[in-house]
């Protein structure tokens, strides 16, 4: 692995602070990113156990939002029309508004975080809650053929992908399909989002590097959907390469030839990229710096695992920031870990002078812009620091 950026120290993103243990002395780590030029691989380097991440008190939820829920709806609907599988198992299931698209007896869900697990588990689902590996595909396949597997935005946050994909590849049968979904290192260089990496997401795959792991398992990608979820994400249809039932795709070649053309082969590309982040910081500052100056009001919205990378890389805290919106009741009255700014319970935007609003979720700024119609056309303002710090 090559460094590329170094972000400096940081807290978990999604540990959120309780009042009181707001003065307590944070656990940080070092936020660095590197590339493998032989795997085509960007992973963070120094990483946290999957334990102290992932647990009954996991706070995020895929359900807050229409975007994600619609997403699922959407790619449920295709599945059951397209591919007509017996038996799903999706690695990941959050608090199933995946799962909830299909009927009971047709889906499994593998869930660690128990607070999550609980959720889907009380509607009556099948769900183990326990951490994707060889042992629980065992366990599984034993009783189940399993012909479709899905996981979104998790296999980004599993270090040993090799035993990720062995499990899988034995678990899925030898007709079945494996759908990946996961942020896109192509969108993700062109946004410059830096704040993609955190200590959860371990990698931010490219086409290029998916495939080079896919094939340590006799397994191809046959199409590739550029999805708008996530701030762009790559959702990838898989098949054994004995499979010759589904045709390989022009959107794979196309894909891998996008991403070539961009440069993520090389490591030159990342060094840019890394003086991009740099570039944002500054600029991010000067703004708020320039608000504040002027006796503004900043307030955020959407208290993001990503906000934690922002907020911690820039500097930016309780004292630049009032506080945070978001609608997930579990982070509410808390505090983001590091800026130690509230999470207050989401109300909608009022006009006020001289007032402005930080996306935190820059990725839902379709739908968050569609619900604060009425503060943007009184004139209000939202700050964000995609595809570069301005004000919008
Ligand atoms: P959102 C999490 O990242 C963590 P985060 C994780 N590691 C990951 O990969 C992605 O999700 C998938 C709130 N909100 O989705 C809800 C509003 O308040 O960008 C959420 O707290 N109002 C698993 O945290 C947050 O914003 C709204 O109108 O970066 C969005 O978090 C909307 C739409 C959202 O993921």
């Amino acid at each position: 692995m090559k460094k590329f950026l170094d972000l400096g120290l940081h807290p978990l993103a999604n540990s959120y602070l309780t009042k009181k243990n707001l003065n307590l002395k944070e656990k940080k780590f070092r936020l660095e990113v590197g590339f493998d030029p032989e795997n085509y691989l960007v992973s963070i380097l120094n990483t946290v156990s999957k334990e102290k991440m992932f647990n009954k008190d996991y706070p995020y939820k895929s359900s807050e939002s229409f975007t994600m829920k619609n997403s699922f709806r959407n790619l449920s609907k295709k599945i059951k029309k397209v591919f007509k599988p017996k038996k799903i198992l999706e690695i990941g299931s959050n608090d199933g508004a995946f799962i909830k698209n299909f009927k009971k007896n047709h889906v499994i869900g593998v869930e660690p975080c128990k607070n999550l697990a609980l959720i889907t588990k009380k509607k009556g689902f099948k769900i183990f809650s326990d951490y994707w590996n060889f042992d629980l595909a065992k366990k599984i396949k034993k009783r189940n053929n399993i012909d479709l597997i899905y996981s979104a935005n998790t296999l980004s946050h599993i270090k040993n992908y090799n035993e990720i994909f062995k499990a899988i590849k034995f678990t899925l049968s030898d007709k079945g399909v494996l759908i990946l979904e996961d942020p896109s290192l192509l969108e993700c260089l062109k946004k410059g989002a830096y704040d993609q990496f955190y200590c959860e997401h371990i990698y931010v795959f490219s086409t290029i590097a998916v495939n080079k792991i896919l094939k340590k398992f006799n397994l191809e990608i046959f199409d590739i959907e550029n999805t708008k979820t996530h701030g762009g994400s790559n959702r990838y249809y898989i098949k054994k390469i004995n499979n010759n039932f589904y045709q390989i795709s022009k959107n794979v070649k196309k894909n891998i030839n996008d991403e070539k053309k961009f440069g993520l082969h090389k490591f030159s590309t990342y060094m840019k990229f890394a003086n991009k982040v740099k570039n944002s910081k500054k600029k991010l500052n000067e703004i708020v710096r320039k608000i504040k100056q002027k006796q503004g009001n900043i307030i955020g919205y959407g208290a993001t695992a990503k906000s934690c990378t922002v907020l911690n890389y820039c500097n930016i805290n309780y004292k630049t920031i009032d506080f945070f919106y978001d609608t997930t009741s579990y982070k509410i009255n808390k505090y983001l870990p590091g800026s130690k700014i509230q999470i207050r319970k989401y109300k909608k935007l009022d006009f006020k002078k001289n007032y402005y609003v930080f996306l935190g979720a820059w990725n839902f700024k379709d739908e968050i812009f569609k619900k604060e119609r009425t503060f943007i056309k009184s004139g209000g303002k939202f700050i964000t620091h995609i595809p570069h710090p301005n004000i919008i």
